[in-house]
């Protein structure tokens, strides 16, 4: 009795955890949890839909079904009666919400459609044995649900992850696996970084040479070394068939693709592709898929009808193959030197009439005239933009959403203005920052081109630090509706393979997933280590996941 009474206060100290919860590792953690006696004995039972679930919903069901008899090593079938698990649809609990309740004879979910159900089904996968996530079975591994009530709903409704597959290009399996585990800590927006000063990764039928000659690039440079090339060809695009296939697979796993085509900068590739959309004339080749890091001063050529309809085309084949609400079209580090001195550039000035004024240059306002036409041409698609804080200097039209990267000022202003906003400064939700202050022994970081032993600390993007993130902290009241939701990116400029990627996302994504679900006073630093401890690594370990290892 002693001892129980001792290892329950040191449950309760270990983080101030719930009381209620002492045997549940979720994460995100759930809006309330109330633990019962007794547990729910899964192995063999059947999963019973309403009849009144969508397909899209019971198909979430019977995925869960196969994964739970191949892992419990007994058939559980879904099916109208029999001892189990009832699905139900409620359509009084809110779109992603949802409600578990265990019993020692049953078990009952209840949601209102996909996403919920899917969530329900993702927080039970974490009750279960990490075996539920493997693909053999092990029979042995306790297959018993904690009797207990919970209801969830998320904080926030945009809650995404951006992956740049253009600095360094990762094959569909990899995106897939890291969609996989997006999926397990409720993650809902891929924000898929597709064009890039470095490489074009996307297939675009009406400009093949974006794909031929734009998606590879002679050679990289090697660490921070701007005048060195490692001599090796390098490059890959993905084909509009393996896009709709990696949409499908997000989609199953209630994750909507936003893809960026980031304009009017970081076009070197397009321009490598198509030297007629640059500034400086066609001829000689003047320009090359980039092989070093950094911003490059080499940009489209706005003031060209041309140009235009290349966007255009391109936009509009990207607006076709995904289905979702959002095209992101970059917007950010668009050095505009050129545009100063080229004849149509300038010529299009005067014609819109751009004067420098309050202290934006008549250039940056003819980005914001092109961020204009884009953000037109997509709605007419049915589509809404997402663009780079940089879209809010000068003139920005209503509807547009602002993703604020340079720290938080940008969302401040733009959600202040009636802008919608992702939070996604990178002092906090940069996953390309050194994830501890050891430069000697982390792998080379973009961090380690500007951080000293003496400045790393506030460089670093620790996991405790993305954890104490609070996004609508100097966020005015009035304005905190605008706030969609949190990202974190990760930009691949040193992260050549899936393994290190896999170090650079995780745990980290583990501590975005909490600030994007979890109200604050849900949150708690020791008791998410904890959970990390007691389940979520094991599970990246059987899910064959690269992490970086907690410090102690
Ligand atoms: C800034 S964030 C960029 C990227 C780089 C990143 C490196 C943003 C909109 N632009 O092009 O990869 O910094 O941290």
């Amino acid at each position: 009795m002693k001892k129980t009474l001792l290892a329950l206060a040191a449950l309760a100290m270990l983080g101030g955890c719930a009381p209620e919860a002492p045997a549940l590792h979720i994460v995100p953690a759930p809006l309330s949890v109330q633990m019962a006696r007794g547990t729910f004995d899964v192995q063999g039972i059947s999963l019973n839909c309403d009849p009144a679930m969508d397909a899209r919903s019971a198909g979430a069901v019977q995925r869960f079904a196969d994964e739970l008899s191949l892992a419990c090593g007994k058939a559980c079938e879904v099916s109208e009666d029999g001892r189990g698990m009832r699905f139900v649809q409620d359509d009084s609990i809110a779109p992603e919400a949802y409600s578990i309740s265990i019993r020692r004879s049953a078990a009952e979910v209840r949601a209102s459609g996909f996403s919920g159900f899917l969530y329900a089904i993702q927080t039970l996968r974490q009750m279960l044995p990490v075996a539920v996530y493997g693909t053999e079975a092990d029979p042995a591994a306790g297959w018993r649900l904690p009797c207990c009530d919970i209801s969830d709903a998320p904080r926030f409704g945009y809650r995404g992850l951006m992956l740049d597959c253009c600095r360094h290009f990762f094959s569909v399996d990899e995106v897939k696996k890291v969609l996989d585990a997006m999926a397990v800590y409720k993650l809902n927006r891929f924000h898929w970084h597709l064009s890039e000063d470095q490489g074009w990764r996307i297939q675009i039928d009406k400009y093949p040479r974006l794909t031929e000659v734009g998606a590879w690039r002679n050679g990289t440079m090697i660490r921070n070394d701007w005048d060195s090339n490692d001599g090796i060809r390098y490059g890959g695009f993905y084909t509009k068939d393996q896009i709709r296939d990696i949409i499908a697979y997000a989609d199953e796993r209630g994750i909507t693709i936003v893809p960026e085509i980031d304009l009017p900068g970081h076009m070197q590739a397009a321009l490598a592709s198509y030297p007629e959309l640059g500034c400086k004339g066609s001829k000689p080749q003047p320009y090359e898929v980039w092989t070093v890091w950094g911003v490059s001063r080499q940009v489209l050529n706005v003031g060209s009808e041309k140009t235009m309809r290349f966007l255009e085309d391109v936009l509009g084949e990207v607006a076709d193959l995904f289905p979702g609400e959002y095209i992101h079209i970059g917007g950010d580090e668009c050095p505009r030197d050129e545009w100063k001195t080229d004849p149509l550039c300038q010529a299009k000035i005067r014609e819109l009439g751009l004067k420098d004024s309050d202290g934006v240059s008549a250039e940056a306002r003819l980005q914001n005239y092109v961020t204009a036409r884009m953000q037109k041409f997509l709605a007419g698609k049915g589509k809404k933009i997402i663009g780079w804080d940089e879209i809010l200097e000068g003139e920005l039209a209503e509807g547009a959403t602002v993703m604020s990267w340079r720290g938080t000022k940008g969302g401040i202003k733009a959600s202040s203005q009636g802008y919608d906003v992702i939070m996604a400064p990178t002092t906090y939700c940069y996953l390309d920052y050194i994830q501890s202050t050891d430069l000697e022994h982390e792998p080379f970081s973009i961090s380690h081109n500007w951080a000293t032993p003496e400045t790393v600390g506030k460089a670093a993007v620790t996991l405790e630090k993305l954890y104490g993130y609070e996004p609508l902290a100097e966020i005015p009241e009035e304005a905190r509706g605008h706030i969609l939701g949190v990202q974190c990116n990760l930009w691949t400029e040193y992260i050549a393979t899936p393994e290190h990627l896999e170090y650079m996302l995780f745990p980290r994504v583990l501590a975005l997933s909490e600030l994007q679900w979890c109200a604050p006073e849900r949150k708690d630093f020791r008791r998410f280590k904890s959970d990390l401890s007691a389940h979520a690594l094991p599970m990246l370990d059987e899910l064959g996941i690269n992490y970086r290892k907690l410090d102690q």
